[in-house]
């Protein structure tokens, strides 16, 4: 099989490749993708040079160069976005213009070189945000209502799929997950950024009252439920993925401090994030019962991987720090 992956040189995207590479040794795996600040090449390193691998530095908004990626190809996982909340707020229009046009110009691509299948990997910030006493969870028919820049883009590019889906007999499915965490995230998020503060002797930034939760998943297990849903779900549906741990920030990052021996006098209280959403929690039973997927690591598990990963790979997180963070960490 041709696989095609959009953003590949991401966080979820490179997992997801040497994933792939693993899972699926016969396929050809071609990664697109912009290398914005969040792509590095050198997370695909080892695959240089592999017969079977190939690396396309393109924009999926070059409507030519995404004529020529998807031509011949079986599967299209779809992943290049725009992806951080906070950037978001403060420079909405590539977010628009990554996340729902490029998608338009990926998706009639697709349509024109009858791509038999395209999965879109989208996120739980769609559906908006739940209180925290309440008892419910999202789920597949939960109505659209995201509240921010980020999570409306990725809200119109989940319509542009079924839309292609509808209108023109794509064969498309869509997978909203929770927020992932693992080897190779950008020290951006809130994982491998407190992670690597810590290791630099700083404090972890902690928004608003720490309250705020979200559903957290080992990035392994996403590439899992990610692979079963492009090759088995129904053409059409949407999936949520979800490891049902649900977290608050402050939790989170106490399970950090302590896996880095450090107290909470390395946190560091800052003001809230504008429009913060409260709460994100998902029903994953559609995605376990219709097609078997089970997550396989432990959120402390993984939280112990992915510190050991940070502590063995400075030389990969290091340069990408912003200023301000070495300055302040030194
Ligand atoms: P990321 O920011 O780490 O990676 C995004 C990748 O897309 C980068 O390699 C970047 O260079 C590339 N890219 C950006 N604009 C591009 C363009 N115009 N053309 C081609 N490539 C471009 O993001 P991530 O965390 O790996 O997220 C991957 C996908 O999963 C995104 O669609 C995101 O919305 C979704 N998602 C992420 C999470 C999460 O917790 N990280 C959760 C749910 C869904
Ligand atoms: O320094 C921080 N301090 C802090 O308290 C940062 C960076 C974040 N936070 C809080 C904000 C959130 O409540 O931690 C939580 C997680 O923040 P992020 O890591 O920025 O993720 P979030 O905004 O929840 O979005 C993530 O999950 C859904 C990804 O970035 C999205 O791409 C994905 O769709």
């Amino acid at each position: 099989m041709r696989v095609v992956v959009t953003g590949g040189a991401g966080f979820i995207g490179s997992n997801l490749v040497h994933y792939w590479s693993a899972q699926h040794p016969e396929d050809s795996v071609t990664v697109v993708d912009a290398l914005t600040y969040a792509g590095r090449k050198e997370s695909l390193a080892d695959l240089e040079g592999k017969p079977r691998y190939e690396f396309r530095h393109v924009s999926i908004n070059d409507a030519a160069a995404m004529a020529s990626a998807v031509r011949g190809a079986d599967l299209v996982l779809h992943l290049a976005a725009e992806s951080h909340n906070d950037r978001a707020i403060g420079a909405p229009l590539p977010f628009v213009e990554t996340n729902v046009l490029g998608t338009a110009v990926l998706l009639e691509a697709c349509r024109r070189a009858d791509v038999p299948r395209f999965h879109h990997v989208s996120t739980d910030e769609v559906y908006g945000s739940l209180a925290l006493d309440d008892p419910g969870r999202f789920s597949e028919s939960t109505p659209y209502a995201p509240r921010g820049p980020y999570s409306a883009s990725k809200a119109g590019s989940d319509h542009l799929v079924r839309a292609w889906h509808e209108t023109y007999g794509l064969a498309t499915t869509v997978s909203n997950s929770g927020n992932n965490f693992g080897p190779f995230q950008f020290p951006e998020k809130l994982i491998p950024l407190a992670i690597t503060r810590l290791l630099h002797g700083g404090k972890v930034p902690l928004y608003g009252d720490g309250r705020n939760v979200r559903d957290w998943i080992y990035v392994l297990d996403h590439c899992a439920a990610i692979d079963r849903i492009a090759r088995t779900g129904r053409p059409g549906a949407t999936y949520l993925v979800s490891a049902e741990n649900e977290l608050s920030n402050l939790e989170v990052v106490r399970r950090i401090l302590r896996l880095s021996h450090r107290g909470e006098d390395a946190i560091d209280w800052v003001a809230d994030r504008q429009g913060h959403d409260r709460r994100y929690a998902l029903d994953s039973r559609r995605l376990r019962e219709e097609l078997g997927w089970t997550p396989a690591v432990s959120f402390d598990d993984g939280l112990r991987r992915t510190i050991d990963w940070y502590s063995g790979h400075e030389s990969w997180w290091a340069p990408l720090l912003a200023p301000v963070a070495r300055s302040e960490a030194r």
